[in-house]
């Protein structure tokens, strides 16, 4: 049988004529900065002092022992190894290698000594493929198009700039005798009430001549074939299996696979992994809107509810499973049902996927194209070929995974960014995005949809980002205009849209010691990556609220810092409200970015150090089953009830028109009836439309517990305790002409087994409140974001974490309290 022996141990890596201690899997720099030869990179201005080490050839090195022996055969195999290097062992070339996104296997059979992996700077090697293949267009200044590694490493607009190098992936021996398991792809099917298994199975033989057989068990149902040659194909067919589903849509249910490879003798290797029985189709038709992108699985159209996923550690040798699974957990808690691997990082490892499959969270993958022209010329077409084979057979197991996408950006980039003019002729990727992957994803993976980039129209007779066909990144909002004209347009699906807001506060208290803190603070400035970033900020603020009048430190930045989050969160709500409410037009939403990659100012809904922004909060209630939205319109004021649940929503409304004072001006009570997955909407009475500054709408959705107590006319408990329905405002003008009462509210503190439980009670109309935990103490975090108060309401928080502060009374928790003031 096949003997594993891990090589994590005894590796050093040379430093200055000196040998560190190395951790593998690993990277120089997590082994610099644990020899306390660098600075934190996360900290300060740190980035900038470790930028040497990119710039380095590096060399790690350990011994190489002998097998535990009786086997034919010995494999030293590397799972990852970032990028360009040369292996050896002692004086004896074992080979050369350039892509971080390949596995790698050397013959060590008889062999020992010292192995030694010799990384060439990924600057110095891009660079030179740059110089022999000529410049092309790119966002960023970085060389990454002429290296296959992860492209943010260079650096984004969201990333510092730490270009690593590295085994930073397991690395291991195999030693094996007579035959091994050397590639399945698992074409898992539903089709006539069964599902169906099929392996195919490649086989690497020490000895032709041997007699090999393969048997495969899926949920008890056995099937056993001969091998001929080096090839074989198992088929397990699953009488009625439970279906998977995305979450929301029902359960995950998970089967294992087993595959055993043997000769005469018994066993000889075996490949497990886990799979799911589910269809998945994207529609592209052509209808009177344009051409679709719609998600279907198991027959049911979906409205993807998604977001943005980067490299969750700018070092990725340093994530676990428990951070994949921490990470991806938030996002199911947020409502999310799919999340998109964006094209500057990498292909996730078993453990992203893993944790997708079990969450239920669908899975678009790109292939790491990401904002420039690739050449398509050797050495790079070669490695991209090898990799994108290895990879879709590598993640072919997972249910989760619903569809292959051929890069981000570089579509639209070619038609709109001057590249076709520049590149004049020279090869940019386009033969990647439309031959060569789709061609792979069809070989060796036809169970799912590939689609060419995002934005993509699907075909070139469309620009790429034309809104009506495909996919859309919306841009142009966060860039130059406000908000609200998220809703000029009903895109097919938008797959980038998103505002940026700062960290939490304790995040940024740890990222920047000892800094007086002001948005144009030197560390908040180099906490913030993107192209005019703080002007952006500050214009999207000056839309909507009267800039605090003091200077921007001290209260001043806090209050800087609490609107910037509520404008993030107001965005995105804009944006996810209106294209919902277009469902069946829009299928979909991917918010720009769930996560972050280090401490920054950026577009995440949870920051750099895993906290939750307001915007994360938001999501919750965003990407519920039943939404309810009121949403300026070109007739009036629309109410929608967005339901995606299997059941139909029956909704009954009060709608109230009153005063920032809290007297009800006038009411109406409203029905919509939105079938199972549908929308229905309805023009809100004219009667009850809030006009002028002093006015504000409030729609409150009857529950039978609400109507009962009468309770849309007294005081409302909006969350903890009693049962209450959904509830959308809308207040017809900006902030800063909205005459708001100073905000009056009590807060009571009530400690309880690892908990506290906060309950604000309002006199008077308190918007947006927020409590932000992590002022009260780093390890602290609340379970809900933003609120609005009508007076008389009060909201439970529940504060987790407060328990390191010993003591928590009513006014420390009042001096981490945020609402809207009136401005002044
Ligand atoms: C999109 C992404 C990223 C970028 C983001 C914010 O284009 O694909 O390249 O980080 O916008 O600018």
């Amino acid at each position: 049988m096949l003997e594993v022996t891990p090589m994590h141990e005894g590796w050093g890596l040379r430093h200055d004529g000196a040998v560190l201690p190395a951790t593998v899997p690993g990277c120089v720099h997590t082994d610099l900065l644990a020899a306390g030869i660098i600075p934190d990179p996360f900290l300060g201005r740190n980035e900038t002092e470790v930028a040497w080490v990119g710039r380095r050839d590096w060399t790690y090195e350990t011994t190489l022992v002998p097998g535990p022996g009786g086997h034919e055969q010995s494999d030293l195999v590397l799972d990852g190894l970032d990028t360009v290097a040369e292996l050896r062992l002692d004086d004896r070339l074992l080979g050369s290698v350039r892509n971080m996104h390949r596995s790698y296997r050397f013959d060590v059979t008889g062999l020992s000594g010292r192995l030694s992996v010799h990384f060439r700077s990924a600057y110095g090697e891009a660079e030179a493929v740059r110089g022999r293949l000529g410049e092309r267009p790119n966002v960023y200044p970085a060389p990454f198009p002429y290296l296959r590694k992860m492209a943010c490493s260079f650096g984004w607009d969201w990333g510092p700039t730490l270009v690593t190098a590295g085994i930073w992936k397991p690395v291991r021996l195999e030693h094996w005798t007579t035959a091994r398991i050397a590639r399945v792809r698992p074409l898992v099917t539903v089709g006539q009430g069964s599902g169906h298994v099929e392996l195919h199975v490649e086989i690497e033989r020490s000895r032709v001549e041997a007699g090999l057989r393969l048997g495969a068990r899926v949920a008890g149902v056995a099937a056993a074939v001969d091998v001929v040659g080096t090839g074989a194909v198992v088929r397990v067919d699953v009488p009625d299996p439970d279906l998977w589903w995305p979450r929301g849509y029902g359960e995950q249910p998970l089967y294992d696979v087993e595959l055993t490879l043997s000769d005469a003798g018994g066993p000889l290797d075996s490949w497990r992994r886990r799979v799911g029985f589910r269809t998945v189709g994207l529609d592209r038709r052509d209808d009177e809107h344009g051409s679709g992108f719609t998600f279907v699985v198991n027959g049911v159209r979906i409205f993807a509810r998604g977001v943005n996923w980067i490299p969750d550690d700018i070092l990725p040798a340093r994530l676990t499973r428990e951070r994949y699974r921490t990470r991806l957990a938030q996002a199911a808690g947020a409502g999310v049902d799919l999340v998109r691997v964006w094209g500057g990082g990498i292909y996730e490892s078993e453990d992203f996927y893993d944790a997708c499959d079990e969450l239920g969270l669908l899975v678009w993958q790109d292939f790491p194209f990401s904002c420039a022209a690739y050449p398509e010329e050797q050495p790079l077409r070669g490695e991209v070929e090898a990799e994108a084979r290895e990879n879709v057979v590598r993640l072919m197991p997972h249910p989760s995974l619903v569809l292959w996408n051929g890069n981000n950006e570089n579509l639209w980039g070619f038609r709109d960014w001057d590249w076709e003019r520049r590149l004049a002729g020279d090869s940019w990727g386009e033969g990647y995005y439309l031959g060569l992957l789709p061609r792979i994803v069809a070989e060796s993976d036809p169970t799912r949809p590939y689609t060419a980039g995002s934005p993509w129209s699907g075909s070139w007779e469309h620009h790429p980002n034309d809104p009506r066909h495909g996919t859309h990144h919306s841009w142009e909002v966060w860039n130059r205009r406000d908000y609200a004209d998220y809703r000029l347009e009903v895109p097919r699906f938008v797959a980038e849209f998103g505002w940026q807001a700062p960290p939490a506060y304790a995040t940024l208290r740890r990222a920047l010691p000892g800094e007086v803190l002001a948005p144009d603070s030197p560390g908040m400035l180099h906490h913030q990556k993107a192209d005019d970033g703080n002007g952006k900020l500050a214009r999207g603020l000056a839309r909507h609220f009267a800039l605090p009048g003091r200077g921007l430190d001290g209260a001043g930045f806090d209050r800087w810092h609490y609107l910037t989050q509520v404008n993030q969160a107001r965005a995105v709500a804009a944006g996810v409200e209106h294209w919902r409410a277009h469902w069946p037009v829009c299928a979909g939403t991917i918010v720009w970015q769930l996560n972050d990659c280090w401490p920054v100012t950026s577009w995440a809904a949870i920051d750099g150090d895993g906290r939750e922004k307001p915007l994360y909060h938001e999501l919750k209630r965003l990407y519920a089953d039943r939404l309810l939205t009121l949403r300026p319109g070109p007739d009036g004021l629309v109410l929608a009830a967005v339901n995606q649940s299997a059941e139909p929503w029956a909704c009954r409304l009060t709608l109230r028109r009153m005063s920032v004072e809290g007297e009800v001006v006038a009411r109406a009570d409203v029905e919509l009836a939105a079938g199972a997955r549908a929308v229905a909407d309805a023009r809100v009475p004219r009667e009850v439309e809030p006009v002028g500054p002093k006015e504000f709408l409030i729609a409150d959705e009857d529950t039978d517990a609400d109507a009962a107590r009468g309770v849309v006319d007294g005081a409302r408990a909006v969350a903890g305790g009693a049962a209450v329905g959904l509830r959308a405002l809308h207040f017809p003008v900006a902030d800063r002409e909205i005459p708001y009462p100073a905000p009056r509210f009590d807060v009571t503190v009530t400690p309880g087994e690892g908990t506290a439980a906060v309950v604000v009670t309002a006199h008077t109309l308190v918007r947006d409140l927020l409590l932000q935990a992590d002022r009260l103490s780093p390890s602290a975090s609340a379970d809900r974001g933003l609120v609005t108060l009508l007076p008389g309401e009060r909201v439970t928080i529940g504060v987790r974490g407060w328990e390191t502060l010993g003591h928590l009374d009513a006014e420390t928790v009042r001096s981490a309290l945020y609402c809207v003031e009136p401005a002044r």
